[in-house]
């Protein structure tokens, strides 16, 4: 009787890992690179809490792609992220139909539902962030006249 005490007592004090609060939104750092087969590439993803920083297992993630600069060109099949190397580590092997620059979605569902968009480029050596600066809007077709009343206005 006491010994059962005992060891109840015991479990109570295991200490889970820290886990990403359900519902928090999330964060993922995506690292593709390239595999022997040529637009295949292979996606590391880890995800973690957006405040809390901690990793979070147990999710379910589809990865989906499409090119920003050609809506309608592409149908690449989504394909479910894997868990790899730890908590919060995910393995998503994606095939592209062409290089450049593509987004890549990431609906997330499990202990919380989010969804990430990132935008990467892919090239025949490797695969890169997208710097966020480069895809900002850019002044085209402006005249000079309407520039300046712009610069005046703000
Ligand atoms: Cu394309």
């Amino acid at each position: 009787m006491t010994r059962h005490m005992i060891s109840g007592f015991g479990a109570a004090l295991c200490v889970l890992p820290a886990l990403a609060v359900a519902g928090e939104r999330v964060t993922a750092d995506i690292d593709c690179a390239t595999t022997d087969k040529a637009l295949v590439y292979d996606c590391m993803i880890m995800l973690r809490g957006k405040d809390s920083g901690q990793p979070v297992a147990g999710a379910e993630i589809a990865v989906s792609a499409s090119m920003p600069s050609m809506p309608m060109a592409h149908n690449v099949r989504p394909v479910t992220a894997m868990p790899m190397g730890g908590p919060g580590g995910y393995q998503a092997k994606i095939e592209l139909q062409m290089y450049g620059e593509w987004v890549l979605t990431l609906d997330i569902s499990g202990p919380t539902r989010d969804r990430i968009v990132e935008t990467l480029h892919f090239s025949k050596t490797n695969a890169d962030a997208t710097d966020r600066d480069h895809g900002k809007m850019k002044m085209e077709g402006m005249q000079d006249g309407e520039m300046k009343d712009m610069q005046k206005t703000e």
